[in-house]
């Protein structure tokens, strides 16, 4: 059976558009029948008290038949093939995959909380996300445009591809 999910990616380290890209290249490798769809790049100001670099986020959906912990194995050993360090809690990383939405279902267990227990309060997730799913109804029966507004969207820039020195 296959289910449909979505996954945010966040990078603020070494080349993040770089990282971006390849993490969508490994990520296409685990979907199904070319499912992938991926949102536009955005460059966002950290969310948190640590102090860091600005972030490129993006945000993909794929159909899956992995179940939600084989995800997250599969999401998790990307991380650690791209440099990923938990040194401080929140802080700066060469790549963060985090699963947003399983489906409908709702996960919470030792290793994982689905829907993501921040993604309603994250202009850099609810904004790319709108891009591939702009009619998606979340998990608690929220239409994911009503959380959306001109001032989140003035959150983020969409990376521009031109101006671009990191590919
Ligand atoms: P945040 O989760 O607030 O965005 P983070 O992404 O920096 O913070 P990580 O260090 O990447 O956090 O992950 C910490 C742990 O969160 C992971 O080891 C994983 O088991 C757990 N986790 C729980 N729910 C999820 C989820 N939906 N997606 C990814 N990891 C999750
Ligand atoms: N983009 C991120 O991807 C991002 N990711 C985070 C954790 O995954 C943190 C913390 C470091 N902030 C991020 N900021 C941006 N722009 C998220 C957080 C948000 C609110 C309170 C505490 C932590
Ligand atoms: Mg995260
Ligand atoms: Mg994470």
């Amino acid at each position: 059976m296959l289910t449909t999910v979505y996954v945010a990616l966040g990078a603020n380290l070494a080349q993040p558009h770089k990282q971006l890209d390849d993490a969508v290249q490994a990520l296409t490798q685990l979907a199904k029948h070319t499912s992938l769809q991926v949102s536009a790049y955005y460059q966002s100001t950290p969310m948190g008290e640590v102090e860091q670099p600005d972030y490129l986020n993006a945000v993909v959906s794929f159909d899956t038949d992995l179940t939600p912990l084989a995800l997250l194995d599969a999401l998790q050993a990307i991380e650690n093939q791209q440099g990923r360090e938990r040194i401080v809690r929140w802080g700066a990383r060469t790549l963060d995959l985090d699963i947003l939405l399983y489906g409908q279902q709702v996960i919470c267990s030792e290793r994982l909380t689905v829907p993501h227990y921040g993604m309603k309060q994250r202009s850099f997730v609810l904004v790319p996300l709108a891009d591939i799913a702009p009619s998606l109804i979340l998990p608690c029966q929220t239409p994911l445009s009503a959380l959306i507004d001109d001032d989140l969207r003035a959150e983020l820039q969409q990376h521009s591809w031109e101006h671009c020195t990191q590919r």
